[in-house]
């Protein structure tokens, strides 16, 4: 069935929206909402500054930094600088799940504290350096942790506190913490997009490669751009077990500062979220060698399929066949589930807004129940994360985007080793690997389905209206707005409650979660207030 035909043209509902903006916001909008076609992946303009006035889903600098990047590992003492308003935020409010094993008293794990430098407005008139150094020593003096971090907020730029003075000098003062800052001000870039890049370059810096103990074990890897909402990377560091493949550092879900400083001695690292951890995969590759390919465990069948290939990397045979097995022992749960639940599902709408990479790899598991995904976009993302890195050379820098620094990265003097030979590469690339690659989302959405980045309130209330889908995925933000309009909203950065989503157990808890709420008849009976009570509605004076 080609559902397509049946639904209004995305031109047409394009326009519609436009119409709206003042002419000045529908021309910048119109590059934004762009018709996709896979065969000739259309520009999409991503990664600027959103209009003023719009609301958007957008977090901050700090938050992709401190937030996103830092905040689950479990044994760094993650201070925020700033005044206490920050540091509200600075309590982890992702759902990331760790596991400290047996911390005993005196154990490691710090993802339950909110550390906060709390400024005044005397700090912020005559500096906070002080006041950062002692935080910094209270913070050592009472856990003795292996590594502390700081985290600038927004007033910290503007007055130019120098914390990464600070930091050095305690360092060197301790002798045995890590101490390292993140100049990662909430205004810097247009979205916490910025701050992914800050927290890899200085991850880079000042933690990869200090260690130098490799974990036990034939085969280790790297699981990048995984964070551990509702257990995600528990599940997947299940399968790889049973697999016989060793995880030495996930970045950052249930991490530790020790597997991220030993994270140059695995032979292969894989990339989950390209969006937040692209740098550090790059970089290290650079340094020590280390290739990289992307992955996604979103989806019964895109797991299979990157097992395969972190199986075929390795190229051993015993490896191979395990990974077989374990694929045909798995799935079984999932083609029951499936079976079960996509005739309920069959033929249903999803639309998918959310961060920066889940927006495309949710719509795996949507393909697996038989629903189609008519519109979908990114809040943060860039134009490769739309339509594959082979778009990088062509990206313009801006002002924004110059504001974040790239790192020159060469090939470390003694560790840099490469994993393959040439030759053992070209091998691998003529199976059809693509190292070092992404090819985005919109290669793998539909003709004429609508991507539409940074979307604002009200285009996402007009998408509604005109398509009725069967269910929306965003966040927190949107949730109860959508639900009012009766149409169920999944969460997909928290998962709600739920979750694991990843890998096979993951798909059939999702299978039966989205059944839940396509089908429940309540969304009917949803009567929100401005439906008798319409709201005031203006006209712009123009006399
Ligand atoms: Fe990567 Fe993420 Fe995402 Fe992201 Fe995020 Fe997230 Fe996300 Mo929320 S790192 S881009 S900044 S997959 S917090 S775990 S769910 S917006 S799509």
């Amino acid at each position: 069935m080609n559902m397509t035909m049946q639904l209004p043209s995305a031109e047409a509902v394009k326009a519609e929206i436009l119409e709206k903006y003042p002419a000045k916001v529908a021309k910048k909008r119109s590059k934004s909402m762009v018709v996709n076609d896979p065969g000739a992946i259309p520009q999409v303009q991503a990664n600027v500054r959103t209009v003023p006035g719009i609301i958007t889903q957008r977090g901050c600098c700090y938050a992709g930094c401190k937030g996103v990047v830092l905040g689950p590992t479990r044994d760094i003492v993650n201070i925020t600088h700033g005044p206490i308003g920050c540091g509200f935020y600075s309590w982890l409010t992702r759902r990331n799940q760790t596991n400290p094993g047996d911390v005993g008293p005196n154990g490691e794990n710090f993802m339950m504290y909110c550390f906060s430098t709390d400024m005044q407005d005397e700090n912020i008139v005559f500096g906070g350096a002080n006041k950062l150094r002692a935080a910094i020593q209270e913070a050592y003096d009472i856990f003795h942790p292996k590594a502390i971090a700081v985290f600038a907020t927004c007033p910290v730029g503007l007055i130019g506190d120098d914390i990464h003075a600070v930091t050095r000098e305690m360092k060197e003062k301790f002798g045995d913490c890590n101490v390292f800052a993140f100049s990662c001000e909430g205004y810097k870039g247009v979205s916490q997009s910025a701050g992914h890049h800050i927290a890899n370059n200085q991850i880079f810096k000042h933690v990869i490669g200090r260690g130098h103990t490799r974990p036990e074990g034939k085969y280790v890897m790297n699981l990048l751009g995984e964070y551990n909402i509702g257990g995600d990377a528990f599940e997947l560091e299940r399968l790889l077990n049973k697999c016989g493949i060793t995880l030495n550092a996930t970045f950052s879900g249930n991490s530790s500062i020790v597997a991220f400083e030993n994270a140059h001695m695995a032979d292969l690292n894989v990339v989950m979220c390209h969006r937040s951890i692209n740098y550090v995969a790059d970089m290290i590759e650079k340094k020590y060698g280390i290739p990289w390919f992307k992955v996604n465990f979103i989806g019964a069948e895109a797991t299979a399929k990157s097992l395969r290939k972190i199986a075929q990397y390795f190229g051993d045979k015993d490896l191979i066949e395990r990974v077989e097995k374990v694929i045909a022992e798995e799935c079984e749960t999932v083609k029951a589930a499936a079976d079960e639940i996509r005739p309920r599902t069959e033929g249903k709408l999803a639309m998918l807004f959310v961060g920066g990479s889940r927006a495309h790899h949710y719509q795996d598991l949507f393909r697996e129940l038989g629903m189609k995904t008519m519109a979908a976009g990114y809040e943060f993302a860039h134009r490769d994360d739309y339509e594959g890195r082979r778009v990088l050379p062509t990206i313009q820098a801006d002002a924004d985007s110059r504001n974040i620094e790239e790192l020159h990265v060469e090939p470390d003097p003694s560790e840099y080793q490469p994993r393959k030979t040439d030759a053992e590469m070209q091998v691998l690339s003529n199976e059809g690997y693509e190292f070092n690659d992404y090819n985005g989302m919109m290669t793998e959405m539909e003709k004429g389905t609508l991507v539409v980045d940074d979307i604002s309130h009200y285009e996402m209330e007009k998408l509604i209206e005109t398509y009725h889908p069967n269910v929306f995925c965003a966040g927190i933000k949107e949730k109860y707005c959508v639900q009012k309009m009766g149409v169920p909203l999944k969460q997909l950065h928290s998962y709600d409650y739920g979750g694991p989503y990843a890998g096979f157990r993951g798909a059939v808890n999702f299978y039966h979660d989205i059944d839940r709420m396509v089908n429940a008849k309540v969304w009917k009976l949803v009567h929100p207030p401005w439906k008798d009570d319409p709201q005031i509605t203006a006209e712009y004076e123009t006399a």
